[in-house]
């Protein structure tokens, strides 16, 4: 669909309308009386949540690539059918299909409660099936109100049951990464994916002193994010979730990504919502599971 058929189908008078990042790249923007939002269209990737009077949470690179095959930088990316590198071949992409491809839009909708919701679609296709051989439909229904509500449901539509791992892959904007601390993950095991994936116990709050990269298990349901730069507490409450990944590339891995600025790791982390490393979800025939994570930010 171009901008005008979008528009025309899925546009709301004065809180959704679609515009272009780049041709054939539309973004769908959002303004309500909680906030204002973007969601490439590509990926069905949000780019931007920033509550009336708040900062932005998301972290957004300035040199994102918007090219298919191509994660963009920042946001929120969703990582599916697999998290991480695929479990036994390496030539399969990093973090799954769903982030490197077009999503369709399948609806835009005001809520009782004035927010904003945008539900995008990904089903299987003889692409996706020659990555992964199996039928689904994918869907992400995005909630833009008082808080930022992701929800992604995957159906098997097949007659076999299927496995999989996912992340919600969020970047947070913070103020100085070297001051944030996340709390709730004390006494967590985790895998240090920068030491030898070594399996550790985490003592007290999370800090970023280098390059951090650690699979959490048996998480609780609410992480924060404590930010004393920007001044607020960002908080992230998960459903049907108890794997968190927390990870910030530093300076050197910065210095080898060219969709990221060097400097950029001071001002993003991720605290990533998902089912992975030994959370396995097996989706039967016909069923479906819905892996949720809920942002707001709160003054200090
Ligand atoms: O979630 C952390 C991580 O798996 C890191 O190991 C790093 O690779 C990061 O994801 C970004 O991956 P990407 O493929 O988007 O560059």
């Amino acid at each position: 669909m171009d901008i005008q058929q979008l528009n025309q189908q899925f546009g709301i008078e004065g809180s959704v309308s679609f515009t272009e990042e780049r041709a054939g790249f539309p973004i769908i923007e959002i303004t309500n009386e909680f906030a204002t939002a973007a969601i490439s269209v590509y990926a069905a990737h949000v780019i931007s949540y920033k509550p009336v009077g708040a900062e932005d949470l998301m972290y957004l690179s300035e040199d994102v690539v918007y090219k298919v095959g191509t994660g963009v930088r920042g946001g929120v990316p969703i990582c599916w059918p697999w998290f991480g590198p695929h479990p036994t071949d390496s030539s399969k992409p990093s973090h799954g299909v769903a982030r490197k491809t077009f999503w369709e839009v399948a609806s835009t909708e005001t809520t009782p409660e004035g927010a904003t919701r945008v539900v995008l679609k990904l089903t299987d296709s003889p692409e996706s099936r020659e990555k992964w051989d199996y039928s689904f439909e994918l869907a992400i229904a995005v909630t833009i109100g008082k808080t930022l509500n992701l929800e992604l449901i995957t159906r098997n539509t097949g007659d076999k049951p299927f496995e999989i791992t996912q992340a919600l892959h969020t970047y947070f904007k913070i103020g100085a990464v070297d001051q944030v601390k996340v709390t709730g993950l004390d006494g967590c095991a985790y895998i240090d994916k920068v030491d030898g994936a070594q399996v550790k116990t985490q003592a007290g709050d999370v800090a970023i002193a280098s390059e951090v990269d650690r699979v959490y298990s048996d998480v609780p349901a609410e992480l924060t994010i404590v930010d004393p730069a920007l001044n607020r507490n960002i908080v992230i409450t998960s459903k049907n979730s108890t794997t968190a990944i927390v990870w910030n590339p530093w300076i050197e891995k910065s210095k080898t990504m060219g969709d990221l600025p060097n400097e950029d790791y001071k001002q993003m982390i991720c605290v990533e919502t998902a089912n992975a490393a030994k959370e396995i979800i097996t989706v039967e025939p016909g069923s479906e599971f819905s892996l949720v994570a809920q942002y707001h930010s709160e003054s200090l």
